[in-house]
């Protein structure tokens, strides 16, 4: 069992398997454990790479100096990217259609509501939410820009808050994470498992029922033996039961399913993971689907009752709020969200304060300007401040 640190996990690509592997060779020696391999799109002009996840094996001052080593290269890369990324977006069609899109629909607010409008637009959100949104907050008298932001975030808070990480000792107790393919689900349960076992001292079980693709269990079996963690891989109702036998002495257990889109599949992999003892669903979207796209899913998961959400990728994300789509629908709080590939780090628990800072951005000029009423320039001065 491991107690001090986890093995370094990272993320590395190249233009072929090889060229991934010499990068993974390169930076974690040649003992690196192989978790992962995929095809992505993503490079420059969109085309494909092999993307591999590895780990670090042997001895830890070889780890620290290969760490810091790494944390340099993926400084420099990922400066490369962000200049590539603020090129690509500032010419973006589909950024030229959501502003084509707002003038029809800002022109009747006033210049105060437009900038709140804006903003949201800005930030990613459903032109029809962003609307919807700064029309009932000037129909029940908010005005100034001021005043109307704040009435929108009491609005969302109702429908976006947060609860427990699903590593913390008040989360439930057998957790599943769903949702569409390629999302982060099994990164996702890899850096909730080890949270669990750095800050939580959990003891952990992992069940995976994602058999349809070729290696997915592997995967997260990988992750599974780095940390020292059981895992099981379930088909039917006969191992499940089997699974949570060998896990109930795990103070955290943790299901893997398949992202599936076709109602049929997911309504299988649903009944088989619905057959664990009080099972709780987390349904995982990555913020960076657009908006609609993420209601429509959203809408997909709904019947199967999820409970929880998880929203990934916020370090891909242009504007986020495309998540409160998703939200509106689903109307359940967020259980923690993901920001990167690495493992254990780039995941969060949330508050209702950090959520609305998250998705939203306000801005000072947005907000209502405090000022304390007991005190003037008279009473500043005489202070002698
Ligand atoms: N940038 C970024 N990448 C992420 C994040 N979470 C996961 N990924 C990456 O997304 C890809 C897919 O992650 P997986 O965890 O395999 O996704 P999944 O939902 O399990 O996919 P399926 O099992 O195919 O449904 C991998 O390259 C991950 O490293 C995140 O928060 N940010
Ligand atoms: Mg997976």
């Amino acid at each position: 069992m491991m107690n001090q640190s986890l093995p370094t996990i990272r993320t590395f690509r190249g233009r072929d398997a090889r060229s991934a592997l010499t990068a993974v060779k390169e930076a974690l020696g040649s003992d690196a454990i192989i978790i992962e391999t995929r095809q992505v799109s993503g490079g420059l002009f969109g085309r494909a790479q092999v993307e591999v996840t590895a780990a670090l094996g042997g001895d830890s001052s070889r780890q620290t100096e290969r760490d810091s080593r790494m944390e340099t290269d993926m400084a420099a890369l990922r400066r490369v990217m962000d200049d590539v990324r603020r090129t690509l977006h500032t010419t973006r069609p589909a950024d030229r259609k959501a502003g084509e899109a707002s003038d029809g629909a800002e022109r009747d607010f006033s210049a105060e509501a437009r900038r709140v409008f804006r903003h949201l637009q800005d930030r990613g959100m459903d032109p029809g939410q962003a609307r919807t949104l700064v029309e009932e907050a000037l129909s029940s008298g908010a005005e100034r820009a001021s005043e109307v932001f704040p009435w929108i975030v009491s609005d969302l808070r109702k429908q976006l808050s947060a609860a427990s990480a699903p590593w913390s000792a008040d989360a439930r107790r057998t957790i599943a994470l769903v949702g569409p393919t390629g999302v982060g689900k099994t990164t996702a349960i890899a850096k909730i498992a080890a949270r669990a076992l750095l800050d939580t001292r959990f003891k952990i079980g992992l069940i995976t029922v994602d058999t349809y693709r070729v290696g997915a269990s592997d995967q997260l079996a990988r992750y599974g033996k780095i940390m020292g963690v059981p895992t099981f891989v379930v088909r039917d109702r006969a191992a499940m039961a089997a699974a949570v036998q060998s896990t109930q002495d795990a103070d955290l257990v943790l299901i893997d399913t398949a992202g599936r889109s076709d109602p049929e599949s997911i309504l299988a992999q649903m009944d088989l993971v619905k057959s664990a003892p009080n099972v709780q669903l987390h349904l995982v979207l990555s913020v960076a689907t657009g908006a609609r796209e993420l209601g429509a899913v959203a809408r997909r998961y709904k019947s199967f009752g999820a409970e929880r959400l998880i929203f990934t990728k916020l370090d891909e994300a242009d504007g986020p709020a495309g998540a409160l789509s998703a939200a509106a629908v689903i109307q359940r709080p967020v259980s923690c969200i993901c920001d990167g590939q690495r493992v254990p780090e780039d995941i969060h628990a949330v508050t209702d304060e950090s959520l609305v800072e998250t998705f939203l951005a306000p801005t000072p000029a947005l907000l209502p300007v405090r000022v304390s009423p007991a005190v003037n320039k008279e009473q500043v001065r005489g202070s002698g401040r």
